[in-house]
């Protein structure tokens, strides 16, 4: 086949709609994801920076915003948890990364089903457009919390919310629907578009982080979604599922939400640590440490996920004897997750590493992330739990672990791959800058608030002054606020570099950073259909300074010796 062959029902539709807004090319979908991600994580942080200035400031105006209530600090307490973790986390990760990412590491020309993926993207648009317009409505957003626990958000005498509740399940839902087709998509691609060679064993681990993430979403959305329906015929017809009153039982949405949520973490962290996965060994120049160990070590973290949700539910007045096998299971977990972290700190050992701006934030990411999952240890065990359940100690423990893996691997991600994105390299020094901002200022927001949980500081109170009890961890709010505006702030460099570079950025050559998968096969950015010819896969992902080769990366493409010496011969 010519080198430069592209057929010709494969041009890029004409046309600006059809091109860039109702796109069917993964690629154009990914970057449609990242722009909503990134402008849903400014309604995050904006958010975040309300209940920290309230925090460390109760009785000043909010500059920017004016006072906020106590009603309104539930409401804006539930709109950070829910637009983070469902509308930043999971279209960065999986919407951006994991349709940019896989039909180009599988060596495809896009994804199974292109105008399904079209309708994931903007089915999750019309979501966060009703989550934006439920914070305007009559009685305000849903104020039950991220995790919506009955009958907090059952009846509107307790909130005071009517509209907002129900457009918060709303959005939701139609969140939930597009996920599941996206995993869907996911994972038809991947098991039936990969490029000839390309065996399941031959997947970079973002692959097969990416596909878990899916399936374990499938698997555990479905009874939540029951749930929210049962929620809003509680609501809207007069059933009683979850309200005492009508005999029904509270329990039983913390039951299905955990079910879900629990699964849910692992959604988003499955995928953060598959960016870190592919940076790790090309700026350490090491193959992965234990290729097959992840890859077994991730399928039983998604297996494992669905048996330890009640370690959310230590207090909740679940049988007490429930409370010994969950806390065994959440033990069980940390270790697949052990054998990951160990790999990735394998992986870096005797590496000759490069700290470029990917790097320094992957391994940022597995740093902070340890710290994550070792208080994981004390708030899954249900002995400790007791005392740390709703506290800050829960509230440090769980931004431990979902900062990391959305924004250090997301950020590592984009450094990596922004010239396949656009063309074009980021500014080192910008990143750099960010990255040691980001880095210092998350830990001076959370190291304070693992010790006001420490001092019994519950979460989800909108001002610590009212309580004598409280008065002494007050300065811990001070210096975790300080630190959330560094944090923000901290956040201009990269936004100038993103925009700076797409303009001025130093044109990106195919392969940049000397890496071995097929992505960086093909031109930066990629043409639509991504490849000029179908590679052919040869080999491993991660056959860098392999002994005796002539130089330090072989890339999955390059033939093994033997084909090579047999052309030659021929
Ligand atoms: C920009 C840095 C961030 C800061 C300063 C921050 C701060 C906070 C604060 C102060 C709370 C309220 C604690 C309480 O009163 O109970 C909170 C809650 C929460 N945050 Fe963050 N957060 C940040 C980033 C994130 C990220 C990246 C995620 C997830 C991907 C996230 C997920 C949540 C969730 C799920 C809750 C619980 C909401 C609820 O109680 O219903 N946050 N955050
Ligand atoms: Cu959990």
């Amino acid at each position: 086949m010519g080198a430069a062959q592209v057929r010709d029902s494969h041009e890029q539709p004409a046309g600006f709609i059809r091109r860039y807004v109702f796109s069917t090319d993964h690629k154009v979908i990914a970057k449609q994801y990242l722009l909503l991600s990134l402008a849903m994580a400014l309604v995050g942080g904006f958010t975040a920076y309300l209940i920290r200035w309230q925090l460390a400031w109760p009785e000043t105006d909010i500059p920017g915003w004016g006072p906020i209530g106590p009603d309104n600090f539930n409401a804006i307490v539930t709109m950070h948890g829910t637009v983070m973790v469902f509308f930043v986390a999971m279209p960065f990760l999986l919407g951006a990364f994991g349709n940019f990412l896989i039909p180009l590491m599988i060596g495809a020309r896009d994804m199974a089903f292109p105008r399904l993926n079209l309708m994931s993207f903007w089915t999750l648009f019309t979501a966060s457009v009703v989550l934006t317009v439920s914070m305007f409505v009559p009685g305000g957003p849903a104020a039950a919390g991220w995790t919506s626990y009955a009958p907090l958000s059952d009846n509107y005498i307790y909130t005071g919310v009517t509209w907002g509740q129900d457009l918060w399940i709303l959005a939701v839902a139609l969140e939930f629907a597009s996920f599941l087709m996206g995993g869907i998509n996911f994972l038809t691609t991947t098991l039936n578009l990969r490029a000839p060679g390309m065996t399941l064993f031959r997947l970079p681990l973002l692959v097969w982080m990416e596909i878990t993430a899916a399936v374990v979403f499938l698997l555990s959305v479905g009874p939540l979604i029951a749930g929210a329906l049962m929620l809003l015929m509680d609501r809207k017809l007069g059933t009683s599922f979850f309200r005492p009153d009508g005999g029904g039982d509270p329990l039983l949405w913390e039951h299905l939400f955990w079910f879900f949520g629990h699964p849910e973490v692992y959604v988003v962290a499955l995928p953060g640590f598959g960016i870190m996965l592919e940076v790790i060994p090309v700026f350490a120049r090491k193959p992965i440490f234990g290729y097959r160990a992840m890859i077994w070590s991730t399928i039983a973290a998604g297996l494992l996920s669905f048996v330890v949700w009640a370690h959310h539910m230590f207090v909740s007045g679940m049988d007490p004897r429930l409370a010994t096998s969950f806390s065994v299971t959440t033990i069980l977990i940390s270790v697949p997750f052990a054998i990951i972290v160990f790999a990735m700190i394998a992986t870096v050992w005797r590496g000759s590493i490069d700290l470029a701006t990917p790097m320094l934030f992957a391994l940022g990411g597995l740093a902070t992330f340890l710290i994550g999952g070792v208080t994981g240890i004390f708030v899954g065990s249900a002995t400790t739990d007791i005392f740390l359940h709703g506290t800050y100690f829960v509230v440090a423990h769980f931004h431990y672990t979902l900062f990391p893996v959305t924004f250090f691997g997301g950020f590592a991600g984009i450094y990596y791959w922004y010239p396949k994105f656009f063309g074009r390299m980021m500014n080192e020094t910008l990143g750099k800058i960010h990255f040691y901002l980001t880095l210092v200022c998350f830990n001076a927001v959370f190291i304070p608030l693992f010790l006001a949980g420490l001092q019994g500081n519950p979460r989800r109170i909108y001002e610590m002054s009212s309580y004598d009890f409280l008065k002494p961890v007050q300065p811990m709010h001070l210096i975790a606020t300080i630190a959330t505006i560094g944090l923000l702030l901290g956040q201009l460099p990269f936004v100038i570099n993103f925009g700076y570079s797409l303009v001025r950025g130093k044109k990106a050559v195919a392969n940049p950073w000397q890496a071995n998968t097929l992505e960086w096969m093909t031109d930066s950015p990629p043409p639509h259909e991504n490849f000029r010819t179908v590679p052919i896969v040869c080999r491993d992902p991660y056959e860098y300074s392999v002994p005796g080769a002539s130089r330090d990366w072989i890339p999955q493409t390059e033939p093994e010796p033997a084909v090579l010496a047999t052309a030659a011969a021929e």
